[in-house]
């Protein structure tokens, strides 16, 4: 068993090491392990939206109830490692940072964008419209930052919490007098075109207006644990190749194989609307660690043959006994 401890340590202490390289390679500009290494770093930190804390920034609510259907100024933070309200940040799509709010659910959706205050904290009039589980999501990039770092934590509404189940899947969706359709397929772990089509009352609609600096934006949300995946389309208005619709195109990646509910914001005659649709993802899911499905699947035989060549009982590599 010792061995076996000593190795999980050992293997702990090289995925922490090769982490900081990472990230300080990163900050520095370069990766020093290559891009394939980089990938497979990257692919370690996961999908977003997971973590209360991440990358030594911890988000931290201030309110202590939550009422349901009656409007409240929801107020948080921003925390540095040192505990202090981070207090400058890197515009995204024009905004300092979004905020998403959605029921576990996933039958409530808000995507609405806070005022920072002077002292770093965040505030915004926010209605939970109904008793249940709420999870909040905080994008934002830090000044001194060179990525967006999103980070989630769990709201409970009290009251009678009235669960609904997922909507079925469809590749169409309606949101008053516009219908929306999705074609594409969704591969887990690799970048997938995804286009949606818009129509107000039948006729293709080819005056989008942007909203953020874009002709929509596409939330992704993983249904059981509301992994989260903010994808911004294809071409930015104004850049003299981009349309007003009707088509938006996406490259998203999800995760995994599942089903995941996505929302669509986009601007049309002045009004923000959210289309959302439920999608089955189909699998395989990448291997893990970077590797190639070759190398994953070599990695798994060489374990389960554990020397021995048994390859049942997995004594050699696995042992969890006294
Ligand atoms: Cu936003």
């Amino acid at each position: 068993m010792k061995t076996v401890t000593k190795l999980g340590v050992f293997a702990g202490a090289l995925v922490v090491v090769f982490s900081n390289a990472y990230m300080v390679g990163q900050a520095l500009g370069y990766s020093p392990a290559g891009p394939t290494a980089a990938a497979a770093a990257a692919e370690e930190d996961g999908p977003a939206g997971l973590m209360i804390s991440q990358e030594s920034l911890t988000l931290k609510v201030l309110n202590d109830t939550f009422p349901a259907g009656a409007q409240q100024t929801l107020a948080f933070q921003i925390l540095e490692r040192d505990g202090k309200p981070l207090q400058r940040f890197t515009p995204q799509h024009d905004k300092l940072l979004h905020l998403i709010v959605a029921r576990r659910d996933l039958s409530h959706f808000q995507h609405v964008h806070p005022n920072l205050g002077p002292d770093g904290t965040w505030r915004i009039p926010l209605t939970f419209p109904e008793a249940g589980e709420y999870k909040i999501f905080a994008d934002f990039m830090p000044a001194w930052g060179i990525h967006s770092i999103t980070l989630g934590t769990d709201i409970s509404v009290s009251g009678d919490y009235r669960p609904r189940p997922l909507p079925p899947v469809s590749s169409t969706a309606t949101v008053e007098d516009y219908t929306v359709t999705m074609s594409g397929r969704p591969v887990p772990g690799q970048s997938s075109r995804l286009t949606l089509h818009l129509a107000k009352n039948g006729t293709p609609v080819t005056d989008l207006e942007p909203y953020l600096a874009a002709y929509g934006h596409l939330v992704a949300l993983r249904d059981g644990d509301l992994a989260y995946i903010h994808v911004h389309p294809d071409g930015t208005p104004g850049d003299g190749k981009t349309k007003p619709g009707p088509e938006i195109v996406f490259f998203t990646e999800v995760p995994s194989f599942g089903a995941y509910r996505m929302f669509l914001d986009f601007q049309h005659q002045g009004v923000v609307r959210t289309a959302a649709f439920t999608v089955n993802v189909d699998g395989p899911n990448p291997p893990p660690h970077g590797l190639t499905p070759e190398q994953f699947e070599a990695a798994k035989a060489k374990n389960l043959n554990g020397g021995s060549g048994s390859g049942q009982t997995g004594e050699s590599g696995h042992g969890h006994g006294g």
